[in-house]
């Protein structure tokens, strides 16, 4: 069997662990050309945000090339509950599934069902375009798909909270994803969206020592670049530094700040 190339070497990297902190991109604008310019920055991974983000399914498809023309994998955050949709996405060349909301053991075996082949779940065949990205014939493909692809439940609730251990205990969970948001507004109770809170760092840090228990990986939404390397100095694997829109628009905000520095209109 072929060794899997640096793009599909992710999944294990991300598994083992020690890797020194890994950044992602985190996409909602539906733009394989924008996709394309971003992968050119130190990311290690892409994610595509399906959830909140305008992407269709045809549209995410196509810029899975964008992704690994730079030499990096590309992931998808699917909307909530929408399992079949997350099989679509690994037979078009994803190499990770991120799924919102997942607040039991019920969920997650739901979740792997569809993003594993059997023995750990009943992932449907027809990889077509994953099968043209990663290069290997049709039966290495079955063997080796579990391994080359990673399925992560968020937790982003108190009943996720509560049930961390038994989403963590179904074999075919390869990571958890945590939600500083959503997990905010759980916490109030519905008051306040409050993501870079001592409230949720407290949350936050029980979940990553569950992972270690588990042996699993963990991943965090910062909401910018300094709150993401919080999260890499609490333990987090992989952090996302703000989303795309934010990225842009703090770019866009520095360049023209500078531009009229020192200039009076
Ligand atoms: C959250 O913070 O709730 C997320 O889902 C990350 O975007
Ligand atoms: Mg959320």
């Amino acid at each position: 069997m072929s060794a899997p190339s640096p793009i599909d070497s992710f999944a294990a990297k991300i598994r083992k662990g020690g890797h020194g902190g890994l950044v992602s991109a985190w996409i909602g604008i539906p733009s394989p050309l924008m996709v394309n310019h971003l992968a050119q920055e130190d990311f290690d991974s892409l994610v595509l945000d399906m959830q909140h983000g305008m992407w269709d399914l045809g549209t995410a498809a196509a810029a899975v090339a964008q992704v690994r023309v730079a030499g990096k994998p590309a992931l998808a955050r699917i909307p909530v509950g929408d399992f079949s949709a997350a099989s679509r996405l690994l037979d078009a060349g994803f190499s990770g599934i991120i799924a919102p909301m997942v607040n039991s053991k019920a969920d997650a075996e739901a979740l792997v069902s569809f993003t594993k082949y059997p023995p750990l779940g009943e992932r449907s065949w027809g990889p077509s375009l994953a099968l043209n990205h990663v290069g290997i014939p049709a039966s290495e493909y079955l063997k080796t798909a579990n391994d080359l692809t990673v399925t992560i439940a968020m937790v982003e609730t108190r009943a996720a909270l509560e049930a961390v251990d038994d989403i963590l205990g179904v074999e075919g969970i390869d990571g958890i994803f945590v939600g500083p948001s959503d997990l905010s507004i759980a916490l109030s109770n519905g008051a306040k969206v409050a993501p870079d809170t001592p409230e949720v760092d407290k949350e936050l840090s029980h979940v990553i020592a569950r992972c270690r228990a588990h042996k699993k990986f963990v991943c965090a939404f910062g909401s910018d670049g300094a709150r993401a390397g919080e999260m890499l100095t609490l333990g987090c694997d992989l952090v996302i530094a703000a989303g795309d829109s934010t990225q842009i628009r703090n770019g866009a905000a520095r360049e023209i700040a500078a531009a009229r520095k020192g200039f009076k209109r």
